[in-house]
Parts: C-alpha cells; sequence; structure tokens
C-alpha cells in the first residue's frame, strides 16, 4: 500500500529504523516516534542527518529511528565531543543527538556544560527517567529529592535541572516536555529543527521497569499530574501557507531560523521565554512545588552558532581538495616571515 508522501516525496516509513529492543511502554519508544513524525512532516531527508548517542537504553534509540541516516554511538557521557567534531567536519549534516540523564548529567556533565556554551548546531534531547535503566534502575542526579527507589530507599540529593544549566550556560533553545506528551513534543521538537544553534530538550520519559512505582517523581502517573504548562506551542513551518488567527495579546509569536514560526498560547500569567531570568524563576517556583514546568521555557533565536563564530567555509571541510586545506609553501613562508 502507498502511504502519504511528505514534500521530499518520501513515506513515513523511509524514517523508520529497526525495531526497538527496549521494554514495553519505555518512554524512550515514544520519543523515538516522536523524531520519526517529526523528521517526515518537516520533510528532512536522513540521508544529511547525523545521530549521536552515549550510552545506555535512551542512548540505544537512535537505533530504531532514520535508519537510513549517518549514526555514531559514542563512549558514555562523551557524544558531545564527537557530535562537535562531527559538525565541524561536515557542517552540512543536522544533528541530533539522544542521551540519558545519567549520560548527560553523571559521567557525562563536563561534555554537557561546554556543549551548551558553544551554540553548536545540534540537537540535544535528553530522555530523562530519573535513573540508569540499563544498569537497573539505580538514582541519577536528576532524580527528585525525596523521590523513591523500587526497593524503598529515598534519594536525599537535590536534582541537577538540565534546562536551568543550558539556560545558564547558553543554549539559545531550551524546552521541556514528557514522553506521553505527543502534541506538545511533536511542535518542540519541529521547532528544534528549524532552529540554528544548540537546542537542548529534557523530556520526561519514564522507565516503566524500574521507575514506574508509587513515590517515584518520574512515574507515568506522577509527571501526569505534576505538568506546569508554561504556554501551550502551536509551530507552522515556512513550507506550509497557514495564517493563525488568534485574539491580540492572547499569543506570543517567535519566527525560527529558516522562517518557521511559533505561536506561544499564554495561559496562566505572562510567560516570556526570551527572558531569562524570568525563566529560571519559572523553573525554581515550579520544582518548588513539586511540579514540572513543560514546553518552551527559554528561546534567543538570533545569536550566531558555533561553525559562524569560527567563520568557517561553506563547503564541508571533510571534501575541500587537499590544496584548499594545506597552505603552500609561500603561505608558510609569508607566515614565518610575519613571525620575525
Ligand atoms: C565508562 C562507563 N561507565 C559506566 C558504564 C555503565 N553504564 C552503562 S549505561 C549507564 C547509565 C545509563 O543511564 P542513562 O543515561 O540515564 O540511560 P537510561 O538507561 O536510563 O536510558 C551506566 C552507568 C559504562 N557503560 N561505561
Ligand atoms: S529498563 Fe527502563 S529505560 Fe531501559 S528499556 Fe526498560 S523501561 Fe526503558
Ligand atoms: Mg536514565
Amino acid at each position: 500500500m502507498v502511504g502519504k508522501t511528505n514534500r521530499i516525496g518520501l513515506e513515513r516509513q523511509a524514517y523508520q529504523g529497526s525495531r526497538t529492543t527496549l521494554c514495553a511502554g519505555c518512554g524512550h519508544n515514544a520519543i523515538s516516534e516522536r523524531i520519526i513524525d517529526a523528521c517526515f512532516e518537516m520533510g528532512i531527508d536522513p540521508r544529511g542527518v547525523i545521530k549521536l548517542s552515549g550510552i545506555g537504553c535512551s542512548s540505544k534509540s537512535p537505533a530504531y529511528f532514520l535508519g537510513g541516516a549517518h549514526g555514531f554511538n559514542a563512549v558514555h557521557g562523551r557524544m558531545p565531543s564527537v557530535g562537535t567534531g562531527a559538525l565541524l567536519a561536515n557542517r552540512k549534516l543536522m544533528a541530533i543527538a539522544v542521551s540519558g540523564d545519567g549520560d548527560t548529567s553523571a559521567i557525562g556533565i563536563g561534555q554537557f556544560v561546554h556543549l551548551m556554551r558553544r551554540n553548536l548546531p545540534i540537537v540535544y534531547i535528553i530522555e530523562n527517567n530519573g535513573c540508569y535503566g540499563l544498569t537497573k534502575g539505580q538514582v541519577s542526579p536528576t532524580a527528585d529529592l525525596g523521590s523513591t527507589l523500587k526497593n524503598g530507599v529515598v534519594n536525599h540529593l537535590p536534582p541537577i535541572d538540565t534546562c536551568a544549566l543550558a539556560i545558564e550556560l547558553g543554549a539559545t533553545f531550551v524546552g521541556r516536555s514528557f514522553s506521553g506528551d505527543k502534541k506538545q513534543l511533536l511542535s518542540l521538537l519541529k521547532a528544534a529543527l528549524s532552529h540554528r544553534g544548540t537546542v537542548m530538550l529534557d523530556v520526561i520519559s519514564p522507565c516503566v521497569t524500574f521507575n514506574n512505582h508509587e513515590g517515584s517523581t518520574k512515574s507515568y502517573a506522577y509527571v501526569k499530574d505534576h505538568d506546569d504548562r508554561v504556554e501551550d506551542v502551536l509551530f507552522v513551518p515556512y513550507f506550509e501557507d497557514i495564517s493563525v488567527e488568534y485574539e491580540p495579546g492572547s499569543t506570543r509569536e517567535v519566527t525560527l531560523h529558516d522562517g518557521s514560526k511559533l505561536y506561544l498560547k499564554k495561559l496562566e500569567g505572562d510567560y516570556d521565554p526570551t527572558d531569562k531570568i524570568g525563566a529560571f524563576r519559572r523553573l525554581h517556583e515550579t520544582a518548588r512545588r513539586g511540579q514540572f514546568a513543560t514546553g518552551l521555557i527559554y528561546i534567543e533565536p538570533g545569536r550566531d552558532d558555533f561553525l559562524t563564530q569560527l567563520n568557517l567555509v561553506d563547503e564541508p571541510l571533510a571534501t575541500l581538495p587537499l590544496e584548499r586545506v594545506r597552505p603552500g609553501r609561500e603561505a608558510l613562508e609569508e607566515i614565518m616571515e610575519g613571525l620575525r
């Protein structure tokens, strides 16, 4: 049967990967499905994508979407440097990175913080279940204070909020969502693919095997009951001629790098995702109530990305001919002369 094709003539099937080996009901599977939907609906060519990950159940998931893309499964917590190298070598690639809360906020925290300050053009997704799923459910640094393990052990340490950290360090698109919220997650992912710079999406993604019990603050039931949306997100891609009607003052409009638009419908209060201090305040206030702020938390659309800051040539360095990457004898002599 022939299915619906997208604007580059591909069916949704062309965006699938291998069959998942994760547990049935794992939040990570739902996130892979939304990545497939987002790339299909945006008409992204899978052959121009590089999928990056570290180690963990979450980091296995790039195998389950975009089978035709390039991929690199790095060492635990070391994916950011591999991704940076890949993009420096080939700036034409679109990078989709998937990490876990352990992979990012424990062993990989050093790499994560430096990635966030560079504004590398990458969509970095944390599949956050508050535990090390692959190694049988130990608490991770994003586990909330007072959350319990399945065996009753209580977590006494405060969590690292990766959204607050990413905003502080300079990421230019920061959001939080829930693997069970199809609509919000899909809109954020599509917007992320239209942003030029570092996108950090923290997606709460329950581990049904080790962290979905009563007492866990990353269970399906807890997250559904404690979602504090900062706004309703509607994404309109640049290639669709849709005009959105809204009452003046009720919606904020944000234009993304490729001309796509985000319409952020105000809920209670007037949340401004371009206000850094306001974003911190909302994250802190929400966490204090035991809730999760979800939606587009922070955006800074106009800043130069890392590759632009470096003033790289337009062609990928990886395919430049030798004579353009190696200075000739005369050029070297001129440099040496200048150093005398
Ligand atoms: C250098 C190194 N240290 C420790 C491990 C063991 N290990 C494998 S996955 C993992 C944590 C995974 O947790 P997370 O990133 O949250 O992914 P999840 O499985 O929860 O999706 C650990 C500690 C390893 N593979 N390599
Ligand atoms: S152990 Fe947890 S994180 Fe890993 S696949 Fe199963 S449900 Fe998902
Ligand atoms: Mg985890």
